[in-house]
Formats: structure tokens, C-alpha cells, sequence
């Protein structure tokens, strides 16, 4: 039989209005995508096309750069540079055997991180899934601790046993690292469901990929967040792949942000390429948070240039896509639009890429020489 299928499709794509029409703080219907992309977006070879979205993000970088303190700009291309400096030497000691088990790296998908973690305040909670080196690092647990963790040894921030995937600062507001896909989404809604039980007005960031979003837990979720009004803020970070299996093959419907509007929820698709997008973004969904305890939904899109983990062969997509996804680099981005500002000149450039090197040497450093756990750590904060 020929398959057909276009003729349902807009009913179940169409928003809703929520109860009362305006309890998901947008004060109209769920969805504001403004510039949600069409059909697919960006998953096509086209270098031309990105070269122009390219330009086009650099224009609206200049106008975000008008309105953001340039020390805080400065602030968080570092954060970017060292991001990526101390993910490439991760690669470089996982492959001479330093780092064992698993280890997934977030490089390309840095200003995701760096965007949205950046907005909070401290006493925010961050939850995260297993590519979480830097963004736990943004959240304050020191690099030296995450380095140490991933060598397995006694220094690191769950003493050594945890590892790659199990990043944990309960001080810092980082609860983790979590290994299942999608787990993360319930612990998070719980997270801002304390916080509003226990009238702060702090927020929950809930990070998950895109291939979470399939799961029961994601729906779940999100109906309790909007029903019980929870301060969270749901950042599915759209890199394209869950593992080998591309969105495409996994999704009926590949508008993630508009699946918040089958629960009422606030949702925004944003360029995860462009880090000033995904603060301003995030920065909008906090207030909404903050002052009216209402969740958001936002899908950022991006793309990891490495492999799901260091074990990925990567045979599913070819070098050309990786290629034109690297000349959308969000560093070097931000970089050069800092640097047509005059907020940078190339010298302040060199020097935040030495300092990045400089910072990672000393987080091997103490990795190197932080001692393997004591024995009888084996049986302690062990519960299953
Ligand atoms: C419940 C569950 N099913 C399957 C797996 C195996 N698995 C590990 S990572 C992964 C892909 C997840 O992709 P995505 O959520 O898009 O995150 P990304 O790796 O792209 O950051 C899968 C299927 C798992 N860890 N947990
Ligand atoms: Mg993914």
C-alpha cells in the first residue's frame, strides 16, 4: 500500500490553549516560535546556506552584545574556550588509557551550557544527563574535581566512583549526571517541586537530549510541571542524534518545542550555536519562573562534533556534515563577534586560550597526583 500520511498531520501539530489561557505566562497560547524553524532546519549538506545563516547570526549577535555587560562577555567566551581546551585533553588522556569506562564529550554543544547556566543565580539546581564535564564545571564544582573524577581517584567530586557519567555537587546545585535517559527529566521536576514547596523562588535547568523526549518520563513530566506550576526550566539540547539513530528515524514529530503545547507549557526553539541566543532565551524562561513559578520548554538546537561517547566508529553521518557544522562553530562565532564589537582584539584572545590551557594542565595535574580511593570507601554511599 503507498504510504500517506500528510492529511492529520496539522490537527496534531496545531497548539492549545491551556484552562484558564493564561497560566503558562506567555499570556496567549503555549507556543512563541517566533523563530522556530521549519520543516528540518539545518540537517542538510549545504554550505552556502550555512555560510548565510552564519552572517545572519553574527547580526544578531552584535545586537545582544549592545545590550550585555562586556566583562560578562569576556566571562563567558572563556568559559566556552576552556570548555573545549579541557574536553580535547580528555579525548587526548582517555585514548592513552587515564580515563576508563565511559566518557562522553560536549564539544560543539558548548554554548548550550555556557548560555544557559551562566543566567542562573547559585542557589539555582542544575540536572543534567551524561554529558556533563562542563556543564557541572559552569555550575562551580572546580575543574580540578571533575579531571580527578574522571581519573577515577579520591579527589574527584563523588570521590572517585562515580566517574564520567556522575558528575554530583549537592553544595554547587549540580545533581548530577545520570546515566538512564530521561531519569533526569522526574528527579528535576521533583528538584522544583521542593523548591516551590519550600517558598524559594529559585528555578530548576533540566537538561536532556532529544532521543529523551521519546519516553514516557518526558510527558509525565511535563504534565505534573504545568499542572502543579513548578519553577523548571526543560532544556532539550537537539544535537541531531541519539546515538547512532538519527532524529529523523526516532520521531514522528521533530518540533520538540511545540510538544509543549500539548501540556500548556511555555516553549521556544533556539539556535544552540549562538550562546547569546540561548541566554536571552533561557533568561526569559527564568523570569517566567521566578515571578509567576510557571515551567518552560525550550529546544535548543545543536550539534556534537565528536562521537555519542569515545567508543563511537561514527559510521552514520558523513565527514561533509560534520564539516559544515563545524563552520557554524559557536566559539569561533562568538569570538569573532566580540572581536567586531572591539569587546576583544586578537591579543585578549590568545591570552583567554592560554589561560584555558593553563587551567587544564592544572586540573590534570591534580588528577595526576590525587591518590585512588581508599579501600574502604567500597562499601560506603553505595545504596543498591
Ligand atoms: C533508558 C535508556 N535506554 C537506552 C539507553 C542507551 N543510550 C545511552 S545514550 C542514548 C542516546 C541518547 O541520546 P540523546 O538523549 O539525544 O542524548 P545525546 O547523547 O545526544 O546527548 C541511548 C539510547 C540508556 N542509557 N537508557
Ligand atoms: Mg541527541
Amino acid at each position: 500500500m503507498p504510504t500517506k500520511t500528510v492529511t492529520r498531520r496539522k490537527s496534531t501539530e496545531k497548539t492549545f490553549k491551556t484552562n484558564d489561557g493564561t497560566t503558562n505566562g506567555t499570556g496567549k497560547t503555549a507556543s512563541k516560535n517566533s523563530n522556530q524553524a521549519k520543516d528540518g532546519v539545518t540537517d542538510t549538506v549545504n554550505r552556502k546556506e550555512a555560510q548565510v545563516e552564519y552572517k545572519e547570526r553574527r547580526k544578531s549577535q552584535a545586537d545582544s552584545i549592545k545590550n550585555t555587560d562586556p566583562e560578562l562577555l569576556r566571562e563567558m567566551l572563556y568559559q566556552m574556550v576552556f570548555g573545549r581546551v579541557f574536553e580535547q585533553k580528555c579525548a587526548e588522556v582517555y585514548r592513552i588509557g587515564k580515563i576508563g569506562g565511559f566518557c562522553h564529550l560536549y564539544i560543539g554543544q558548548e554554548a548550550v551550557g555556557i548560555g544557559s547556566i551562566m543566567a542562573l543565580r547559585p542557589e539555582d539546581y542544575v540536572i543534567t544527563a551524561y554529558r556533563d564535564h562542563v556543564q557541572a564545571i559552569i555550575k562551580g564544582i572546580t575543574p580540578e574535581s571533575v579531571m580527578a573524577e574522571l581519573y577515577g581517584r579520591a579527589g574527584g567530586n563523588v570521590g572517585g566512583k562515580g566517574g564520567s557519567m556522575h558528575m554530583f555537587s549537592k553544595e554547587k546545585g549540580f545533581f548530577g549526571g545520570h546515566g538512564i535517559v530521561g531519569g533526569q527529566i522526574g528527579v528535576g521536576t521533583g528538584m522544583a517541586y521542593a523548591q516551590k514547596y519550600k517558598e524559594t523562588d529559585n528555578v530548576t535547568l533540566c537538561f536532556f537530549g532529544e532521543a529523551a523526549v521519546n519516553q514516557g518520563i518526558f510527558h509525565e513530566s511535563l504534565n505534573m510541571a504545568q499542572l502543579w506550576k513548578l519553577p523548571i526550566i526543560y532544556i532539550c539540547e537537539n544535537n541531531q542524534y541519539g546515538m547512532g539513530t538519527s532524529q529523523k528515524r526516532a520521531m514522528s514529530i521533530s518540533n520538540i518545542a511545540s510538544k509543549g503545547d500539548s501540556y500548556g507549557i511555555a516553549n521556544e526553539f533556539v539556535d544552540g550555536m549562538d550562546v547569546l541566543a540561548v541566554r536571552d532565551a533561557t533568561l526569559r524562561a527564568i523570569e517566567r519562573a521566578r515571578k509567576e513559578s510557571l515551567p518552560t520548554l525550550l529546544e535548543i538546537r545543536c550539534y556534537r562534533f565528536m562521537g555519542h561517547s569515545m567508543s563511537d566508529p561514527g559510521k552514520y553521518r558523513t565527514s561533509d556534515e560534520i564539516k559544515k557544522y563545524q563552520e557554524r562553530d559557536p566559539i569561533v562565532l562568538f569570538k569573532e563577534s566580540l572581536m567586531e564589537a572591539k569587546i576583544i582584539s586578537a591579543e585578549d584572545y590568545a591570552k583567554i586560550e592560554t589561560k584555558a590551557k593553563e587551567a587544564t594542565e592544572k586540573a590534570l595535574k591534580f588528577a595526576d597526583e590525587s591518590p585512588l580511593p581508599d579501600e574502604k570507601e567500597l562499601f560506603t554511599d553505595v545504596y543498591a
